[in-house]
């Protein structure tokens, strides 16, 4: 392992994953890839140590031309920007990308809605009731004459507030945010127009000589936090519900052991639009591709998904998920992927030279997504099935050509129950009220969502499920998404016959409900889910998510949007544990130059002050951060004790019953 001291934290070396991952299916596919000679993130990782610390805490300054400038306590830009301004003016920018990332994919799902309403595309619109629960809370619903022309007017408000320039309030904030929040983000003058807006202004914001008030940055970063999940992140996952309907709880085998020979075309689909996957699983059936298969040998086309269009497949038909942003090289490197295809966002530029390595083609089929080296195939929603069966012969022809007998395919797979949402969660435990006297009574300690991504600076999986399998020993039910719910799931912790290591009250009131310890909800825009059942759960108690002892658990953040979406939880009240510094300068205790044995300094700044401290003050919650994860858990598990306390809730006896 590598320390930082400046981070308090561990990073490690490749031999370190390969010899502590949990993940049973890694040290093989490292081992089969180092003996082939082809590289991946973790030797690219290794070759760029030690990285820059500046990076690291966020205090290079890169947006003018005037530098780069480096700034510390002392030592300003060359325009005068002082460290916090540098600070939350890096990390307003990095929200923004964020939030223009997820914006991007909604407005994919938005427009093939309206596609598919202008008789453009061939299908239908199966989320018939997301549609009028949306109309009913927009105030739209007596207005249309039928059913289309409500769907329209939904999908037509969510794209004003995607995209719209008009100074108005962002309309699902309005309608869908609880009443207290509301208050809240009106005093702190935060209630944000459209989503791309704010993103255009955080831009403007931040550029040279532009805002240089940290206080007010901050501020915009706060409104464009919720300009990202009640503009961008609602409107995915609406939109989603609105094209294929709802996900219900559904058992599959997942892992790297599902690639096992079957004899079919093994095709991935991966990054975050379910629009050209859903179109894939639609085509692999059909009579051209059966039998172009057949005539290459194969028995049929299998699908399997990485990333976010893997949770999307795996919630609604139970396709098999492989891995998350980080395994993309090793899922190609066990050399049993045909093709894989790609949409949009989180797809490395490192898998092409994997595939070549094994013959497996990768497919890019969307314009802002290209990889040099790949075949591009562009996916038209007016053409969906025609371009799908033209991905998929392309899949089998490299079925056709490639070298079978180079796949090392790791025995590792594990059973998972996914598809669940706020709705199905109640249900299975019998209801809000139900739940809420499961959570007063101790029987639940409190709820944390494990979210976001993983991150080569810590074990490959290790932090989400090491922090996963403490809470669980303590009492926490967990809901998670996106590649966090990769890793959980690796670690058999959604199989619903989950029992050791889980807290005896938890376990028995699980199997009660026949649900998993561990609940998947879906891919990252999915995270409205929890926010909804939150939400649920605090309206049934009378009392604002800032008392509740919920929390947002990314432990691995490595993309803009992650950052994004904890904020956007932080500015509901609810606690944040970040794993890793994401990035403010970590504030460190330091002995006091000629002090005695506890004479120390800190060396804090006023963003992490901030983070820590004044984002409790105005939002009701705070962010911690904490690299080590069994430290993590128990910062999780006070918070909630401290919160039971406080409202006066049963206390339960720590560790296992
Ligand atoms: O949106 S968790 S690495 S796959 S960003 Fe990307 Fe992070 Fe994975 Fe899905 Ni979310």
């Amino acid at each position: 392992m590598r320390y930082y001291k400046h981070l308090r934290a561990d990073m490690p070396t490749k031999d370190d994953v390969r010899r502590l991952t949990p993940n049973p299916a890694i040290p093989e596919v490292i081992d089969y890839l180092a003996d082939q000679g082809v590289e991946t993130y973790l030797d690219r990782f290794d070759a760029l140590q030690p990285l820059c610390r500046f990076g690291l805490d966020g205090t290079c300054c890169r947006r003018c031309l005037w530098g780069p400038c480096i700034v510390t306590k002392t030592k300003r830009g060359v325009c005068g920007a002082d460290l916090p301004l540098v600070v939350i003016s890096n990390h307003l920018r990095m929200v923004a990308s964020g939030c223009a990332a997820h914006g991007q994919h909604a407005r994919n799902r938005l427009e093939t809605i309206l596609a598919i309403l202008d008789g453009r595309m061939e299908g239908e619109l199966r989320g018939r009731e997301r549609v009028w629960w949306l109309a009913e809370r927009y105030g739209i619903s007596r207005e249309a004459k039928s059913w289309e022309e409500l769907a329209r007017k939904v999908v037509e408000t969510m794209l004003l507030d995607l995209g719209s320039i008009e100074r108005k309030p962002l309309r699902a904030l309005l309608a869908l945010a609880p009443a207290e929040r509301l208050e809240t983000w009106r005093k702190l003058d935060i209630i944000p127009t459209s989503a791309f807006s704010e993103v255009c202004e955080a831009l403007a914001r931040t550029s040279l000589g532009a805002d240089s008030d940290w206080r007010n940055v901050l501020k915009h970063e706060l409104r464009v936090a919720l300009a990202f999940f009640y503009g961008c992140v609602i409107g995915a996952s609406f939109a989603s519900e609105i094209l294929y309907g709802s996900s219900h709880p559904i058992d599959v085998e997942v892992g790297f052991g599902t690639l096992a020979d079957t004899g079919a075309v093994k095709v991935a689909v991966h990054g975050h639009s379910p629009v050209m996957a859903e179109a894939l699983a639609e085509a692999v059936d059909s009579e051209r591709i059966v039998e172009a298969a057949r005539q290459a040998g194969a028995d049929g086309v299998s699908l399997y998904g990485i990333c976010c269009t893997g949770h999307e497949l795996l919630g609604r038909y139970g396709i098999p998920t492989l891995t998350g942003i980080l395994g993309q090289e090793f899922a190609i490197g066990t050399g049993a992927l045909d093709a894989v295809v790609v949409d949009l966002q989180c797809i490395i530029p490192g898998i092409v030279n994997v595939a070549n390595g094994f013959g497996t083609r990768i497919i890019t089929t969307s314009d802002s997504n290209r990889l040099p080296g790949a075949l591009h195939i562009p996916f038209k929603p007016e053409r969906s099935r025609e371009v799908s069966e033209t991905i998929l012969l392309a899949a089998i022809e490299a079925f056709r050509e490639r070298d079978h007998s180079r796949q090392r395919i790791p025995d590792s797979h594990q059973k998972v129950r996914a598809g669940f949402d706020g709705d199905s969660i109640l249900a299975a435990f019998g209801g809000r009220q139900r739940m809420l006297e499961l959570l007063r009574d101790g029987r639940i300690v409190g709820i944390a969502t494990m979210v976001s991504c993983n991150t080569p600076k810590v074990i490959y999986e290790a932090n989400n499920v090491i922090i996963a399998r403490e809470l669980l020993r303590r009492g926490v039910l967990i809901t998670t998404t996106g590649c966090a719910a990769h890793a959980l799931f690796n670690a058999g912790l959604a199989d619903p016959e989950m029992g050791s290591g889980v807290k005896d009250s938890l376990r028995a009131v699980c199997k009660e409900a026949g649900v998993p310890p561990v609940l998947p909800v879906g891919a990252c825009v999915d995270n409205t889910k929890t926010m909804l059942l939150f939400k649920g759960l605090a309206e049934e108690a009378g009392l604002p998510l800032t008392k509740l002892p919920f929390f947002y658990i990314g432990a691995e953040p490595g993309n803009e949007k992650a950052l994004g979406m904890a904020m956007s939880f932080l500015a509901h009240g609810i606690p944040v544990l970040t794993g890793y510094p994401i990035p403010i300068p970590v504030p460190t205790l330091e002995p006091r130059e000629g002090g005695g044995i506890d004479d120390y300094v800190s060396n804090s700044n006023e963003i992490a002050d901030f983070f820590a401290e004044g984002a409790l003050e105005i939002v009701g919650a705070r962010i911690y951060v904490e690299s080590r994860p069994t430290w993590a858990a128990g910062l999780v598990e006070a918070n909630m004790r401290e919160k039971r306390r406080s409202l006066g809730w049963s206390q339960v006896p720590q560790g296992s019953d």
